[in-house]
């Protein structure tokens, strides 16, 4: 039999970062209007597999909203994959953002279709190094090791890259003492099966609250592997940064299992820092997942057609810890039935019906969670 030690795939999954000060976080972006992901994609891989926590922030970043992502995710470096020809300008843009969101000091690497003369002129303009087509697994770990930085700066002078790294060292085990502290006026968990569309649902209500002026924090949780310690952390993506710019601070988190220990003092830290809204979001979640029910003021369970009959809806656990229900992929057969038997189970409790990719039933949502 396998331990739950043992990798289950044939690529070497190893812890390689295990004795850095603290895990690396590395936000991969891929800036620029070509489709080319599959350099992105295998970086990703490899370096959850060798222990490092990836931030996936998805295709098309500008270099503002990439800047935004490594500050609220406070990461050890962004790598930045360039295939379009379009580094000369971006690249350069993305080290004034930096400076622009309060975080000059971040370190930037560069790989992808980069010609040689180029390299020159993006190291003058502060990029820290530069890499190629067929940069070897080892090389990428290399430099993202080499890029960890000191947690011990808490003194930003941008609220958002202070409370950032505020975080880090909650998460971390260690909130320093004198950060300020206050519970958000609202304090909402989504949670429900994985790839129920929770961060959809959430990308489309955070963008709705800020064209209604308002700002909101999100921190949302995806699993941390069992073999390296390493994530991949995916739920950031589904965000538009480029709509909501920083009126969103969104933090990305891994952890393993139910384990919310850091959870009381992210939300004390969040709401210290003056945001009044906070969504949270857990990492795909199972029957007996209850746990976010005891830190959060609501809970919206998301359930989608097509997971089970009425028997499931009889069972014990995270039906229970509902307080409003949330169909969504509404779009899906089967959804009337579901909506039927929710509401049998419902007693009250209000059962949304929603299609998070086309915004549908959000407003309803938001108006119900956030009054
Ligand atoms: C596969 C491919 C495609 C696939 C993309 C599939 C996908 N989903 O990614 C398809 C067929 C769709 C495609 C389309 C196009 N492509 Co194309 N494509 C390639 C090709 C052959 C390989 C790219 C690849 O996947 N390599 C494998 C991955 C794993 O390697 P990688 O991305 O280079 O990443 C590695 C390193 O660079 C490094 N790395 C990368 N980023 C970073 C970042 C950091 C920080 C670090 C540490 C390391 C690192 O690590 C990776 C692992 O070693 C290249 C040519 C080439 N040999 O590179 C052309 C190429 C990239 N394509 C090119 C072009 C022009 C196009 C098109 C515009 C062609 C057209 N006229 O239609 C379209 C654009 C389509 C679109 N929507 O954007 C040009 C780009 C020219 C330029 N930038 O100057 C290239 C270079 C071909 C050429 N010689 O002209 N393409
Ligand atoms: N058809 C349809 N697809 C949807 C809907 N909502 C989300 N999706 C898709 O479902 C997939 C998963 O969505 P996510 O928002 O990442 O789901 P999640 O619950 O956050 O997933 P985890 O964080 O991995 O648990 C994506 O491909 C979405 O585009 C919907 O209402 N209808
Ligand atoms: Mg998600």
């Amino acid at each position: 039999m396998r331990a739950t030690s043992e990798p289950t795939t044939s690529i070497e999954k190893i812890d390689r970062c295990g004795d850095l000060p603290h895990r690396p976080r590395v936000l991969l972006g891929k800036m620029g209007l070509d489709g080319h992901d599959r350099g992105v994609k295998l970086i990703a891989r490899l370096m959850r597999d060798s222990g490092i926590h990836v931030i996936y922030s998805g295709l098309w970043q500008t270099p503002r909203s990439l800047a935004i992502g490594a500050r609220d995710e406070d990461v050890d470096c962004i790598a930045c994959s360039m295939m379009s020809n379009s580094h000369l300008v971006l690249v350069p843009n993305l080290l004034k953002e930096l400076a622009d969101v309060g975080r000059p000091d971040l370190t930037v690497n560069v790989g992808g279709i980069i010609p040689k003369e180029d390299v020159e002129v993006l190291r003058k303009a502060g990029v820290n190094d530069v890499f190629h087509t067929g940069t070897s697994m080892e090389d990428i770990v290399s430099s993202v090791r080499k890029s960890v930085i000191d947690y011990q700066n808490t003194s930003y002078e941008n609220t958002s890259a202070r409370l950032a790294r505020v975080l880090s060292l909650a998460h971390a085990g260690s909130p320093p003492a004198e950060a300020p502290r206050a519970r958000p006026k609202r304090v909402i968990g989504l949670t429900g099966a994985p790839g129920a569309g929770k961060s959809t649902l959430v990308a489309a209500m955070v963008n709705e609250a800020v064209r209604r002026g308002e700002r909101v924090a999100v921190v949302a949780f995806d699993p941390m592997s069992p073999i390296t310690s390493g994530a991949l952390l995916g739920d950031r993506l589904r965000v538009d940064f480029n709509a909501v710019d920083d009126n969103v601070f969104y933090r990305s988190l891994a952890i393993v299992g139910e384990d919310y220990a850091s959870l009381p003092d992210i939300i004390e830290l969040v709401g210290g820092a003056g945001w009044d809204t906070l969504l949270i979001e857990t990492v795909g979640a199972g029957q007996n997942d209850v746990a976010i029910r005891n830190h959060v003021d609501r809970t919206a369970v998301v359930v989608v057609p097509g997971m089970g009959d009425s028997v499931q809806m009889d069972k014990a656990g995270i039906l229970e810890i509902a307080d409003l229900f949330v169909v969504n992929k509404a779009d899906h057969a089967g959804e009337h039935q579901l909506v039927r038997e929710l509401l049998d189970i419902a007693e009250g409790r209000r059962v949304h019906e929603t299609i998070a990719t086309e915004g549908k039933g959000v407003v309803e949502l938001l108006e119900d969670l956030l009054g």
